[in-house]
């Protein structure tokens, strides 16, 4: 049930619903050592239909965290043995940012310094014992709101919009520091390029609309047959792979089974659509991502000069 009453218009309520319908997949971590805090708190959090873990100090709240990645939030005391709230802050910092997971310090009225102290080593948000349910609920879904926001924006900065797959500012910006760390682990890295055959004569004969669907399905399949790796639009008709780890005569052949399944796919534009595309593909380590991509480019080039629909290596 939710009270209803005249103060809220009706899009509030609908809002309210919402958020209600949202929380039933968002999970929270509630870090609380005194029996009865915790009782008051979970019991809110639950009829609110958020997932509630509980953990009794910072040592079991970093254990509860490792085997639950999903958890967005962590409501944490900072009165606690062993691990205090702002020492769990910091162990918790290490290894997820702010925009990936909401800490909620919570700190006693007598300990107004705790509060900034908890911002400054990193939580999100700070709450003084004793609160109401009311405030609670609105620190919650306010922390909440601002998780979406960043994801909403990482999407807007890093994804192509007609596609969904990253961008080149997601590639330099992002991939190149995990190209950095694998390369100096030692690791293989492949990188591939494609770019679809004759592409402008499915725009002159079918439109840009369709040319933009083709696209879209053409991603679709491309992230679809490779979850594991690193898939972004470079610009038009022009798409990339990046493979961490993978031997290179693997990361070919799942290369080389893309490219026949794309050629034996019918994209649906109304009536069948079938395309081609051209690889190159590389795994010769060079200083910067940039060169790698650039050496894929020209084995792409040699890959159209011999005929299209194949790969050049
Ligand atoms: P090639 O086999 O040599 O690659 O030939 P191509 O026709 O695929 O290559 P070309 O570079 O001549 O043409 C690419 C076309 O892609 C031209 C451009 O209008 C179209 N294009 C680029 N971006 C988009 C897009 O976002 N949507 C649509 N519909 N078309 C696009
Ligand atoms: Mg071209
Ligand atoms: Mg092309
Ligand atoms: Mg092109």
């Amino acid at each position: 049930y939710i009270v209803y009453d005249s103060k809220h218009s009706f899009s509030d309520l609908i809002h309210i619903l919402q958020r209600l319908y949202l929380n039933q997949f968002v999970s929270v971590l509630v870090v609380e050592d005194v029996f009865t805090d915790m009782q008051f708190i979970t019991k809110q959090l639950r009829k609110w239909l958020l997932n509630v873990h509980e953990a009794k100090n910072g040592i079991e709240a970093l254990n509860i965290l490792e085997r639950h990645p999903e958890i967005k939030m962590v409501l944490a005391n900072y009165h606690m043995p062993e691990m205090n709230g702002m020492e769990l802050v910091k162990a918790l910092r290490e290894k997820h940012d702010k925009e990936n997971l909401a800490i909620i310090g919570i700190s006693a009225l007598d300990e107004k310094l705790l509060s900034a102290s908890f911002i400054k080593y990193g939580a999100n948000d700070v709450l003084t014992k004793p609160f109401s349910p009311e405030e609670l609920l609105c620190r919650i879904n306010h922390n909440l709101e601002m998780l979406e926001l960043q994801t909403d924006l990482r999407d807007v900065i890093y994804r192509d919009h007609l596609t969904q797959l990253f961008n080149r500012r997601y590639l330099f910006e992002k991939v190149e520091k995990q190209f950095r760390s694998a390369k100096s682990a030692g690791q293989s890295i492949t990188m591939g390029v494609m770019d679809i055959d004759h592409f402008k004569r499915i725009n002159d004969s079918y439109g840009h609309h369709s040319g933009d669907a083709v696209l879209q399905a053409v991603s679709a399949l491309f992230s679809q047959r490779f979850p594991d790796c690193i898939t972004f639009r470079l610009g038009g008709e022009e798409f990339g792979l990046i493979l961490f780890d993978t031997p290179f005569e693997i990361a070919l052949s799942r290369i080389e089974q893309f490219r026949h399944d794309l050629k034996g796919t019918a994209i649906d534009l109304g009536h069948p659509v079938y395309i081609t595309a051209s690889f190159g593909v590389t795994d010769e380590l060079t200083e910067q991502l940039e060169e790698m991509l650039q050496a894929a480019d020209r084995l792409l080039y040699l890959a159209k000069q011999q005929g299209r629909d194949q790969i050049c290596t």
